[in-house]
């Protein structure tokens, strides 16, 4: 009668030992029965199920290991802040899963950790717009005001509606004098009828700004009420920073670019409300999972993600 079975482990120097033991604790296995004889030693470190799985065709990690977590993403940090290597990070749509592999110590190989995305199976299908712009009639409001950085936020917003495939000729750019002024020209924009949306684009400083918390709220408010107003999406990327640097960042370095990400609000915005937020088919849900509308990569300095 079968009692158990364990993947063997043998290193060779103390470290290693100890290295392996730790590496495993961080993954959540738990230390079982140890033994110490006069030529050996030994730990078992334990999950509450272990089996072999044999898996056909794609998608799978590559790992001599694969353990499955509650919490991939809370063991990701954990092994983060161990400064273990992780090879590989995928977040993969059809397994529902966050997956990603560390580098074991002691030369031991690969172990993939994984986790199921939270209720992935009973999810009800969600109304989401796609990320195609082809087509798509965008106004840019721009504040000419701190535009060392707002011109980067447009460059963000352009690159993100080009890269979802919108056309030059369907993109219409207008440059107002500061963000107190931008809701106004949104407002104009989005009653011509010449839009399907409109994306405002301004820098708030509050160390160089009178008022700044007046301003920013005034400014915030007309975009919100242009949007509800007039039914046509909004997308908001108007920085409100206390420092320069922060907007830097925001624009572009640390923080990704907010251009950027209003572009792609936009857009999902737009083609929502063409769909009359209408839930997708179950072939468009598979369609939008993968292919021209999955949600385009941005490259942020200092992060790096491979996708399988
Ligand atoms: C006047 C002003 C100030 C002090 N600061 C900013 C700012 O940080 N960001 C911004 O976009 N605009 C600023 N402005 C200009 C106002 O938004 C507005 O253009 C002028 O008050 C003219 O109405």
């Amino acid at each position: 009668m079968l009692k158990s079975f364990h993947k063997l482990l043998v290193p060779k120097r103390e470290q290693d030992y100890k290295a392996l033991v730790e590496f495993f604790e961080v993954l959540g296995l738990a230390r079982g029965e140890s033994w110490t004889g006069r030529r050996s030693r030994g730990v078992k470190l334990e999950a509450p199920e272990a089996g072999i799985e044999i898996g056909m065709g794609e998608g799978f990690p590559d790992a001599d290991l694969v353990i499955e977590v509650s919490s991939a993403d809370e063991v990701y940090e954990a092994a983060r802040k161990r400064g273990l290597k992780v090879a590989e990070d995928i977040a993969d749509a059809d397994w529902g899963a966050r997956i990603f592999s560390l580098q074991a110590p002691a030369g031991v190989g690969r172990v993939s950790v994984f986790s199921y995305n939270e209720n992935w199976r009973q999810q009800p299908a969600a109304g989401e717009g796609h990320l195609n712009a082809s087509g798509l009639r965008v106004g840019l409001v721009v504040a000419r005001f701190n535009s060392f950085i707002t011109e980067r936020l447009l460059a963000g917003a352009l690159d993100g509606l080009r890269r979802c495939g919108a056309r030059d000729r369907d993109l219409k750019v207008v440059r107002v004098p500061g963000s107190f002024e931008i809701p106004s020209a949104a407002r104009a924009l989005a009653q011509s009828g010449a839009v399907d949306a409109v994306i405002c684009l301004g820098c708030l400083l509050r160390g160089e700004t009178l008022h700044y918390e007046v301003i920013a709220n005034e400014v915030t408010r007309g975009v919100g009420q242009s949007a509800q107003e007039t039914g046509v999406p909004h997308a908001f990327g108007v920085l409100t920073c206390d420092t320069l640097e922060q907007a830097i960042d925001r624009a572009g370095l640390k923080s990704g670019n907010k251009g950027f990400e209003a572009a792609l609000s936009a857009v999902e915005m737009a083609n929502l409300r063409k769909a009359g937020g209408r839930q997708p088919s179950a072939a468009g849900q598979r369609a939008s999972a993968g292919g021209k509308h999955r949600r385009p990569k941005q490259r942020v300095a200092g992060r790096s993600g491979r996708k399988k």
